[in-house]
């Protein structure tokens, strides 16, 4: 068992939450970083939390942002960590064409402020950074499959801050000689990934529409293809890149790219639903062609997917497929889990959720959520 200590900047998101679970198996105290918020925001992590009044308490949460260089310098020097992984962002692609003064801010600057604090307190012997990076930094496709060596082009506020904070994790492990990689993680999903990535959207609904909780799905982009993996896959590859002996940035993907429509068709089929889809564009439907689902009966014909261009993005990533070569050679990573593993596990644990749901429903309790 590990004594180190590590600290976790991001740890109310999906990947906080398993890499977490994931260093305190493994006897690491870690220290984690969470934003103020009006409502409780920590229920990814809540199985994990300790009572701070216990005896050997692993785990200890602050208040932080990556906006404020003060707070994360006082932390960095209350907790004085072996490792620090920085995986707090504005993660949402489409939302930072909306924000996009923020994400340059939280997922650019925010990276420079961790690496300054750092060096300022003197740890750069000490201390290993592990930054978050993204195949969102392919943008374009220049290349495919993508590598350690393909070049970059960013389609998008987000992927243009991160492509900052990439090169900056770069610049600093060249110019102090500090121990500090980027992961370029592949997209990674799990039941915990939030509401509003396309997989979660779309489980969720799958979820919803075989129990007659909601009657249509509308996307976006139905032909963007992805390389998906499991969160809980990728958390391990993160700690694996913190405990080489040199530091290098890596490629963490499957090899495997999967359109869209595909990821909504194999959800559909965990429960029964068998669709095809016909139309073009903004025309494209997706209807059922035949139902075995026991919980709602579902005709033959019935349009359950919709596209709506509300959802397009100003620029578009349209094909990410990772080349892992490095990571599995020099890391010894390989994901457990397969695409339809992911897919089953998602939507078994959204079926899960929404049965709950149902049951309220059926004793006139659940109040329809006007938003969704
Ligand atoms: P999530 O969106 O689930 O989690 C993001 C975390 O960052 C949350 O804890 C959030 O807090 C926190 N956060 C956001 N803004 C700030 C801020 N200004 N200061 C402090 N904390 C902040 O993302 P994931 O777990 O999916 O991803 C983790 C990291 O990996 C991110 O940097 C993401 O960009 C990157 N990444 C993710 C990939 C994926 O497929 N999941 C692939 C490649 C890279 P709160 O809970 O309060 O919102
Ligand atoms: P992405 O993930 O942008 O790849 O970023 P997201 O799941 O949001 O989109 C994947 C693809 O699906 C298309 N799409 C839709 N997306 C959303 N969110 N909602 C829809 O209704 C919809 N319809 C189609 C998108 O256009 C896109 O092509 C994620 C984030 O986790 C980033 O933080 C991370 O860096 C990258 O993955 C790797």
């Amino acid at each position: 068992m590990s004594n180190k200590v590590a600290l976790v900047t991001g740890i109310t998101g999906q990947d906080g939450a398993y890499l977490t679970e994931l260093l305190l198996s493994k006897g690491y105290f870690v220290h984690g970083i969470k934003r103020r918020a009006s409502l409780f925001n920590t229920d990814r992590i809540d199985h994990l939390y300790q009572d701070p009044h216990e005896k050997n308490v692993r785990l200890k949460l602050h208040y932080g942002d990556l906006t404020d260089s003060t707070n994360l310098i006082r932390i960095i020097q209350e907790t004085q960590p072996d490792e620090i992984y920085n995986l707090a962002a504005m993660s949402h692609v489409h939302v930072s064409f909306e924000e996009p003064e923020y994400t340059a801010n939280a997922d650019g600057i925010g990276t420079l402020r961790i690496l300054e604090a750092v060096r300022l307190l003197g740890l750069t012997k000490k201390t290993k950074i592990y930054q978050a990076s993204t195949s969102e930094l392919y943008g374009l496709v220049q290349a495919v499959p993508q590598s350690e060596t393909t070049p970059f082009y960013p389609r998008s506020p987000y992927a243009v801050a991160k492509l900052y904070a990439y090169w900056i994790t770069v610049n600093y492990r060249e110019a102090y000689n500090m121990f500090a990689s980027n992961g370029i993680l592949f997209n990674h999903e799990s039941p915990l990934r939030g509401e509003t990535f396309v997989t979660r959207k779309i489980t969720r609904a799958v979820a919803k529409i075989s129990l007659g909780l909601q009657d249509k799905l509308y996307l976006g982009n139905l032909n963007a293809q992805r390389d998906w993996g499991h969160a809980k896959d990728y958390v391990e590859a993160m700690w694996l890149i913190l405990q080489q002996d040199k530091a290098e940035d890596y490629v963490i993907a499957t090899g495997v790219t999967t359109p869209v429509r595909e990821f909504v068709r194999m959800a559909f089929a965990e429960v029964g639903i068998e669709i095809e889809f016909r139309g073009k564009d903004e025309k494209e439907v997706g209807f059922v062609v035949a139902c075995s689902n026991p919980d709602y009966q579902l005709p033959a014909g019935r349009e359950v997917v919709a596209v709506d261009p509300r959802y397009y993005r100003p620029t578009e990533v349209e094909l990410l497929i990772g080349d892992p070569t490095k990571s599995q050679t020099q890391l010894g990573w390989k994901p457990k889990y397969d695409l339809a593993g992911l897919v089953q596990e998602m939507v078994a644990a959204d079926v899960e959720i929404f049965r709950k749901e149902k049951l309220l429903a059926d004793s006139g309790y659940y109040v329809k959520n006007q938003y969704e």
